[in-house]
């Protein structure tokens, strides 16, 4: 039995044979340099880890002089004799950065895994195992690496009460009530399996939490947290509440111009760096659904940031401000609001802000084209916020691949320097030339045994460690890196998966909202088709107001004759959306109102496409519940089953979004469905 808590952290023994021998030939034992908490993490890591895949304890010596050993070292730290075969491999690497070097040492034949400071070995000795893990060799190694972000982050929207908002993997994994001095498994498993990806951050908070997290009873369990966090390179952030210096601060006001407010931040600030002085910074979600922040004191996003940026920036903290911005009072489109608010403010953040901007300009939804704001800021460092948690994608009960979504993202054009100007070069500084980098992934991780809830949903924290660390890695490979890992290295089941799980994404898309149709999902909870509500008090709640169909058509007009939304992308993107013609079909209805019998690439109507996009999502599902069913030689009995009552579930649904969203749409185009489109029963 397997109950998935081990991640992709698995370790089992080498099931290929000549692999196993070369395995055992090239590693007898580990060898370490240096006493850090760190160090003796990654050597432990290396020891389970080998040990494990290599079915044989590997143990740890001291003698440098034998042959076959793995030598674990910061530079600084390293025997001196090492020095000459690596210096030169060390001129420009970063920080947190590695090499795995096969060498020849006095005859003897070495692996060293060697980085400037101590996080950088636990991220090579991961790096290693991840080899034997992926059945690769591990003669000849010539590795170098480092994370191309400087705060790769996780966001818990937790709550201290222990919900999740938007979790469904079960309840937070902080026991406030228990800590500070109760240390549960799970915090240390949780940094482990972090710092395996290279996630250097958490928030431990939710962006919709009250004030009381900052109060000192809270602190306390912070810091013991922290103190668990440490070693594993993972610096703890808070969300801090706008009205904090009122809720529990006794002030009368929160304006972020009073000096009162702003001393009392600098306070507060002190006090958190005396228990954590590592500690990372705040997240805020400011004048956003209800939140407080400077707006209302007439103040605007700079005047809030800066004031928060000061209190923290003697200590080294940053303030990550979130752009996820809309109001009821924005009649024509939700769409634009976060771009008019902030791009007018360019260049006017103290330098320890980065601006944190949802890969979308509506909410985390199957699929949208990427957020204009990225490229239109050069003199702001934004940071990417994804959301790993499935809000508007089927919970923890669907089987998506989202590094699908968030490399196509990552992998779209701005222009905002002509051509090649992708999203990714924004995030990592390169295009507007800016070192303060970073990505935010939304966690979906919860106290469910196998922390996701859904077993591939491990794949989706996964995946957003890897691409945080590095942004170009394509979304195939880390599909592949994750399966061996995490299930099998038999080459028909890595191949048959990695196809399922490479679709998986855009079988979402096909039975949930094609052609760019967005936010018709059920209101509230988000779960399940509901494109019908119209009687909710703000008007961009209700999913009408998303695709606007009626007796001529469907689809949001977002061109210059609608919205103008396509005005705030650079001139090629806007000329590319503003004619449906040369609008990837994929996006269709984001940006246009069409008419039920417009005609497709393909030849079908509108409404014959919409169909059988709704139906071939269905068939998808299927196809995937076969493929587990073919796969389950390979899979133990446990999440065997876990996964094929889920993908059960995500059938029925598929059927139910395909039959909601056609009879509703239908009684617009009063078309016939075409054929192979099952009749709703
Ligand atoms: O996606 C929406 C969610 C809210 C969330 C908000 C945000 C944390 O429905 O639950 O609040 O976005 O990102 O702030």
């Amino acid at each position: 039995a397997n109950n998935g808590y081990d991640l992709w952290l698995q370790y089992k023994k080498t099931e290929n044979n000549n692999l196993l021998s070369h395995y055992k030939s090239t590693v007898k034992s580990i060898v370490v340099f240096g006493t850090s908490k760190t160090i003796e993490i990654s050597a432990r890591e290396l020891k389970k880890g080998l040990s494990g895949m290599l079915g044989q304890t590997i143990p740890k010596t001291s003698n440098i002089e034998s042959d076959n050993v793995i030598v674990i070292s910061s530079l600084s730290n390293l025997e001196k004799n090492f020095l000459p075969l690596i210096e030169n491999d060390f001129v420009n690497l970063p920080d947190e950065g590695f090499l795995i070097k096969s060498v020849k040492y006095r005859n003897k034949n070495l692996t060293l895994i060697i980085s400037k400071n101590d996080i950088g070995v636990l991220y090579g000795s991961f790096a290693f195992l991840r080899l034997l893990q992926t059945n690769q060799r591990i003669d000849n190694l010539n590795i170098k690496d480092a994370p191309r972000l400087k705060h790769r982050l996780l966001n818990h929207w937790d709550n201290p009460d222990r919900t999740v908002e938007r979790g469904y993997a079960g309840f937070s994994i902080w026991n406030w009530h228990k800590l500070p001095e109760y240390i549960d498994q799970r915090y240390i498993d949780y940094a482990r399996a972090n710092a395996s990806v290279g996630i250097n951050g958490t928030v431990l908070t939710n962006v919709n939490a009250n004030a009381l997290i900052l109060t000192p009873e809270y602190l306390e369990k912070v810091e013991a947290l922290a103190n668990v966090f440490r070693p594993y390179g993972i610096k703890v952030y808070l969300t801090a509440r706008f009205s904090a210096p009122i809720q529990i601060g006794k002030l009368e006001t929160a304006d972020p111009l009073d000096e009162k407010v702003q001393q009392w931040w600098k306070n507060k600030a002190k006090e958190i760096y005396e228990r954590i002085p590592d500690f990372g910074g705040f997240l805020v979600k400011a004048n956003s659904e209800g939140q407080p922040g400077p707006q209302n004191y007439r103040r605007n996003h700079v005047d809030g940031a800066n004031m928060l940026a000061d209190a923290v920036a003697p200590y080294g903290g940053i303030v990550m401000w979130r752009a996820f911005v809309y109001s009821e009072h924005d009649p024509t489109d939700r769409a634009k609001q976060a771009y008019s608010e902030f791009v007018p403010y360019d260049g006017q953040f103290r330098n320890n802000v980065m601006v944190q901007v949802k890969n979308g300009a509506i909410d985390f939804q199957p699929r949208e084209p990427f957020h204009p704001m990225f490229g239109a800021m050069p003199h702001t460092p934004l940071t990417m916020e994804f959301q790993i948690t499935q809000e508007y994608l089927g919970f923890s009960t669907h089987l998506v691949y989202l590094p699908k979504l968030y490399e196509e993202v990552l992998q779209a054009d701005t222009y905002a320097q002509g051509k090649g100007s992708t999203v990714a070069k924004v995030i990592d500084g390169s295009l507007h030339n800016n070192s303060l980098t970073g990505m935010a992934g939304v966690s979906n991780i919860g106290n469910d045994i196998n922390w996701t809830g859904h077993h591939f949903a491990q794949a989706n924290w996964y995946g957003y460690g890897r691409l945080a660390w590095n942004p170009y890695l394509s979304a195939e490979k880390i599909a592949e890196e994750w399966i061996r890992c995490t299930f099998s290295n038999s080459e028909e089941f890595v191949d048959t998966i990695k196809r399922m799980m490479i679709k998986s994404r855009e079988t979402v898309v096909n039975y949930m909202t094609p052609y760019g149709l967005h936010h018709i999902m059920g209101t509230g909870h988000h779960y399940g088709p509901a494109p019908w509500v119209s009687n909710l008090p703000r008007p961009e709640w209700n999913p009408v107001y998303y695709h606007k169909a009626d007796g001529y058509g469907i689809g949001f007009n977002r061109t210059k004759s609608g919205s103008n939304a396509t005005s705030q992308y650079f001139p090629e993107v806007e000329k590319m959306y503003d004619k449906a013609k040369t609008t990837p079909e994929k996006d269709l209805l984001w940006f246009h109102h069409l008419p039920w019998d417009y005609k497709l690439k393909n030849e079908l109507t509108l409404w014959e496409g919409i169909a059988m996009k709704y139906q071939q999502g269905v068939n998808e599902v299927y196809e995937m519940l076969t493929t587990w069913e073919k796969m389950k030689k390979y899979i133990d009995n446990e999440r065997y089953n876990d996964v094929k009552m889920s993908l059960e579930i995500q059938l029925k649904e598929a059927k139910w979004w395909r039959d909601a969203c056609l009879l509703y749409f239908q009684q617009f185009s009063e078309m016939p469905l075409p054929d192979g489109v099952h009749a709703p029963n």
